[in-house]
């Protein structure tokens, strides 16, 4: 920073020359640490008119003097001994005199030289894109050192624990990612995405620099006490480690931020570590499964007597960290019998015909399960870190006798999900005898003290037509959609009182606004119903049982397994609350993605309006057809979705508007 500043100040003091505003501004500027400041306090204390007895050269007033800011600022990013070396001679001796020479100087102090260390790929354009960072493991080492930098500058903004994870979630092996968690354990600001494409995309050392002091004013952010820390994760992927190390590098370059390596974990127990440490409670991964499993086991006992048993529950974990967490987490729960599957290992590769994303994009079942030996059981798929769940089964298809593969996607997870939330409201409004007026329906109710319940649900354009109908017509609820991406439906949920969202890709989570909890909590014991005070417990359990940051598969299968125990249902119960409409998911690669932006809500091209025109002309041809398409945020592709009556229709619909995309595309010009 003080390096950055040198320009700045060079030329403030030229115009300031030494005089004592000069060293005002500086003191008074929140940039410089402490120990700048000090440097500065001692050419303070030097008299401004020079003293008899010391000698300048005869370049003006102050031109002696005036060296003095530029060779503080200049030497500033590299040690404190250079610095102390370019100090000029009365500067030197007045700063020796109180001792400041060997003092840490600033906030970059280290940066420079770690920068070096991780040069950026040439020609590389890094997205912050949905969900955070993501390239080829191999070429992510300047990318993730400086999302370190940037992660360490958050934490001392906010003087929170941040959070950073390394992972690509369930993309390839090979590739790699990171992301930010934020002090309350969501996903980074959106304002920041911004800072840290600028850091990913400076092409060189000086240009970071710039980039970071740019960063380090815009949002004041200061450097001394207290200290930030970052903690810092990844998951099973070979390149891991060195990135965790580029990382580590990148956060301990900004001065007094300090990375704390909390090793494997899946990207929702580092939001949760992240979040439950900046709330001043334990934030240990033993805690997480310890907060997950009592509030399994407290639904449990809250549940129905004689609570029904369902069968061994199947997982297929990816070959990924979910694996050895899942695990974990079943050691803890004796009324949760698990058979874990495709759990890493020689030869079986991370998300590789495995795991939630490849179940629900191709509706196939994954590697090691087989649908005559499976016929019937339940099974869940979750994603590479361990943040996506979906489920499926095996059984006759619905067009004839053979068996095949019945999904269970985010959709239907968060039918299941707000049918259940529902009922607990539904519980205390009539423990209050309250007589509901128009206001009292769906979606809101009303419980007398604390006054109206805002309940909603939050998807994208990817929910099937029938899951948003069943929320719609079946269960009353004000249905929301966003773009695609955990941290738009988040943000969206968050108007709730019981924000529940969820992408169809099975990412999601229920959010309870704090303060409501906080009135559950306290006035809940005081509803006149047992059912009613019971159902203010299942919430508040419900409310520690899920990550209120972001999606976690490993409270979605402790939820949905709750609500099977209490609805007595079995997986095939639970599908047939409503059948999808058909439905089809294609991606088309080597075209240029950024061609195509869309409306907010990802349903209609807008850049091509001739494109769209033509998806309007295809969709019209098939009944209940309905097809848009969007450039992918994390991948090099454009993907397309249709629905239509048929499985026949959809697959062809989707093909129809893939040839579209690539005569369009292709013909269009360059960006
Ligand atoms: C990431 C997002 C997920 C989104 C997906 C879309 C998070 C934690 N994850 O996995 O929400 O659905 O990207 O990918 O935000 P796409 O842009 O490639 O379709
Ligand atoms: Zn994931």
């Amino acid at each position: 920073m003080c390096r950055g500043s040198k320009v700045q100040f060079s030329n403030r003091a030229l115009k300031f020359g030494l005089r004592r505003e000069f060293l005002d501004v500086m003191l008074s500027s929140r940039l410089w640490n402490r120990a700048c400041k000090r440097v500065a306090s001692v050419a303070l204390a030097i008299p401004l008119v020079p003293p008899s007895s010391m000698h300048f050269p005869s370049s003006g007033n102050f031109g002696r003097r005036l060296s003095l800011v530029p060779a503080i600022v200049s030497s500033s990013s590299r040690s404190c001994s250079r610095r102390s070396a370019s100090l000029d001679a009365p500067a030197a001796a007045a700063a020796a005199a109180v001792g400041v020479l060997e003092m840490d100087l600033d906030l970059l102090s280290r940066l420079r030289e770690a920068a070096d260390e991780f040069p950026p790929p040439p020609g590389e354009k890094y997205s912050y894109g949905t969900a955070g960072f993501r390239a080829d493991g191999s070429r992510l080492g300047s990318t993730v050192f400086r999302t370190g930098v940037l992660a360490a500058l958050r934490s001392l903004k906010t003087e929170k624990v941040i959070g950073l994870v390394i992972t690509a979630s369930h993309n390839h092996e090979h590739h790699n990612g990171i992301k930010i968690a934020d002090p309350d354990g969501g996903m980074l600001t959106l304002d920041w995405e911004e800072y840290a494409e600028m850091m990913a995309n400076a092409g060189n050392s000086d240009l970071l620099l710039k980039v970071v002091e740019d960063v380090i004013k815009r949002e004041d952010i200061q450097g001394g006490s207290p200290s930030g820390k970052v903690f810092l994760a990844r998951d099973t992927r070979s390149t891991g480690p060195a990135l965790i190390e580029a990382a580590r590098k990148g956060i301990e370059a900004v001065q007094g931020v300090v990375a704390e390596n909390k090793g494997i974990l899946t990207t929702p127990q580092l939001h949760w570590m992240v979040r439950a440490t900046n709330k001043d409670e334990i934030g240990s991964e033993l805690q997480y499964f310890q907060t997950l499993s009592n509030a399994f086991r407290l639904l449990l006992d809250l549940g129905p007597s004689n609570l029904f048993k369902p069968e061994t529950l199947i997982v297929d974990a990816s070959n990924g960290v979910g694996a050895s967490k899942i695990l974990e987490l079943g050691q803890k729960l004796e009324a949760l019998d698990m058979e874990i599957r495709n759990t890493g290992g020689k030869g079986n590769v991370l998300n590789y015909l495995v795991g939630a994303d490849f179940v629900q994009k191709e509706k196939v079942f994954p590697l090691n399960f087989d649908a005559s030996s499976d016929q019937d059981k339940r099974c869940v798929s979750v994603d590479g870190d361990a943040d996506r769940l979906v489920y499926f089964y095996f059984g006759p298809s619905q067009t004839d006798k053979s068996l095949a593969m019945h999904l269970l996607d985010g959709d239907k997870i968060m039918a299941l999900f707000s049918s259940f939330i529902l009922d607990q409201l539904r519980m205390m409004e009539k423990s209050t005898n309250f007589v509901g007026e128009s206001d009292s329906r769906p979606p809101n109710v009303v419980i007398p003290g604390y006054g109206t319940v805002k309940l909603g649900v939050v998807q994208t354009a990817y929910a099937n037509g029938a899951s948003t109908n069943y929320l719609q017509q079946k269960l009353g609820l004000e249905v929301a959609l966003t773009p695609t991406g955990v941290k738009h439906l988040h943000a969206r949920a968050e108007a709730y009182d019981i924000g529940i969202y969820f992408e169809a890709n099975g990412h999601g989570t229920i959010l309870m606004q704090e303060s409501f909890v906080d009135w559950l909590r306290e006035h809940g014991n005081t509803l006149p119903s047992v059912e009613g005070r019971t159902a203010v417990k299942r919430l508040v359990a419900v409310s520690e049982l899920f990550n209120s940051g972001v999606g976690d598969a490993l409270s979605g299968i402790l939820m949905v397994e709750i609500i099977l125990r209490y609805r007595e249902w079995s997986i095939q119960q639970w599908d047939s609350i409503y059948t999808d409409l058909p439905s089809k998911q294609l991606t088309i690669k080597g075209v240029d993605r950024s061609l195509i932006t869309t409306t907010a809500d990802e349903t209609r091209v807008k850049s091509i309006p001739q494109l769209q025109d033509a998806i309007d002309v295809e969709v019209a041809k098939y009944k209940a057809g309905r097809s848009f398409v969007r450039p992918s945020g994390t991948e090099n592709l454009v993907r397309v979705y249709a629905e239509a009556a048929t499985q026949e229709s959809a697959v062809t619909l989707a093909e129809a508007v893939g040839r579209l995309i690539l005569q369009y595309l292709q013909a269009a010009p360059e960006s």
